[in-house]
């Protein structure tokens, strides 16, 4: 039978009342631990003590440009080759109209991520920012990830800098954290062999954040990679934050493991499990100390584990999406968007305070415990 209390949380529980910053031995302990009450408790202590009940979200909309895309990773069920008739590639011109057919009233953040399109010039991307700053006033294009910055260079011939310094004097807000996977590159060279490396996704953050650019982080988890991998992950981004505090929150995306070739070849087909998901969120919360946010991707976890996740560190579950492409491709079978009413019911029926914000993490509205989001 098992102990209900693990006595090697002991020192990490001293270290975490007292604010101190955790080893990576304690995170390997988190990782290992049986007591998951106490890992939640201390998960959520952390969340309470940076954030309060409050509970962060965004009208948002996401977008995806292409599908089209060179890279080949193996988790991706995503990208298409041009030919395919799934295949689709918006001009700019495509783009703003549809925005404009799913714009809501309220709508703060437009998220786009897309393939790494061979062929379209580099023009192509800062008009499109360009444009729909000009179309839509007031709504924040948060866009293009590290991996896409780097595949911008090549196709513009300039560095990464001179691509983010045009992309924000033509308009862009902040960045997605995509693209980031798992650094390790025992994993990388299996996952996204021909993606920006690790070392190239950190610098193009630290200069994105030079800029006054700030960004996510994501990881990728569940597939091949090691508990010590997901933890190195989380090293090389606590690293950075030190250096430049750039970066808003930290997203565990769970592998979704249809249509790829991971699951064709590797035999990685399991969903990722609600414990494995709640631990994940949890240890993130707890060595991620200079993160102020942990988002819950209900995308791919569902909204519900998401609402039990406010108790393990979470204080950011995302945005409406109104259409989600990529998580969608490979088997989520979350909806493809929630309505503002919907987040707001699932964070005040968790017995904490729902604040909609936008792309810059600025409070817009603190819903108090009567009030819905239809005002
Ligand atoms: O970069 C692709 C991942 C990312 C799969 O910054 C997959 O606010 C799981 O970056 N299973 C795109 N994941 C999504 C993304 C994101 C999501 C939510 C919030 C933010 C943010 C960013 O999705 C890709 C890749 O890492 N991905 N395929 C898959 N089968």
């Amino acid at each position: 039978m098992k102990l209900i209390l693990d006595p090697a949380l002991e020192p990490i529980e001293q270290k975490v009342l007292a604010g101190e910053r955790l080893s990576f031995a304690d995170g390997m302990v988190l990782y290992h631990t049986h007591d998951l009450g106490t890992l939640s408790r201390l998960a959520n202590l952390v969340r309470e003590r940076k954030n309060g009940d409050k509970t962060y979200f965004v009208h948002s909309m996401r977008l995806e440009f292409t599908n089209i895309c060179y890279v080949g990773c193996t988790f991706c069920a995503f990208a298409a080759n041009k030919n395919e008739a799934r295949a689709w590639d918006y001009s700019v011109e495509d783009v703003v109209a549809h925005v404009r057919a799913k714009y809501e009233t309220g709508l703060q953040e437009l998220h786009m991520s897309s393939g790494h399109h061979p062929t379209r010039p580099w023009s192509y991307y800062p008009e499109m920012v360009r444009e729909l700053n000009k179309n839509f006033p007031g709504l924040q294009v948060k866009a293009f990830t590290a991996a896409e910055i780097e595949h911008l260079s090549h196709i513009a011939k300039k560095s990464t800098l001179e691509v983010l310094t045009e992309l924000k004097e033509a308009g862009l807000a902040a960045m997605p954290g995509g693209g980031a996977e798992i650094f390790a590159d025992r994993v990388r060279l299996q996952i996204a062999k021909r993606k920006v490396s690790a070392e190239q996704w950190l610098e193009i953050h630290r200069q994105a954040h030079s800029l006054g650019i700030r960004t996510n982080a994501t990881m990728l988890y569940g597939h091949i990679e090691t508990l010590e991998e997901r933890l190195d992950h989380m090293d090389r981004l606590r690293n950075l934050q030190d250096e430049t505090h750039g970066f808003f929150s930290f997203i565990p995306l769970a592998f979704q493991p249809d249509a790829n070739s991971l699951a064709f070849n590797l035999g990685k087909t399991e969903f990722t499990t609600g414990i494995d998901d709640l631990r994940n969120l949890a240890v993130s919360r707890l060595y991620l100390d200079n993160f102020q946010h942990i988002k819950g991707y209900w995308v791919m976890i569902g909204s519900d584990l998401v609402q039990v996740a406010l108790d393990w560190g979470v204080s950011d579950v995302d945005g409406t999406i109104i259409e989600e492409h990529i998580a969608h491709a490979a088997g989520a079978t979350s909806p493809l968007g929630l309505s503002r009413e919907k987040m707001v019911g699932m964070i005040q029926k968790a017995g904490r305070i729902p604040v909609e914000r936008n792309a810059y993490y600025d409070e817009l509205k603190i819903y108090n415990s009567l009030e819905l989001a239809a005002d």
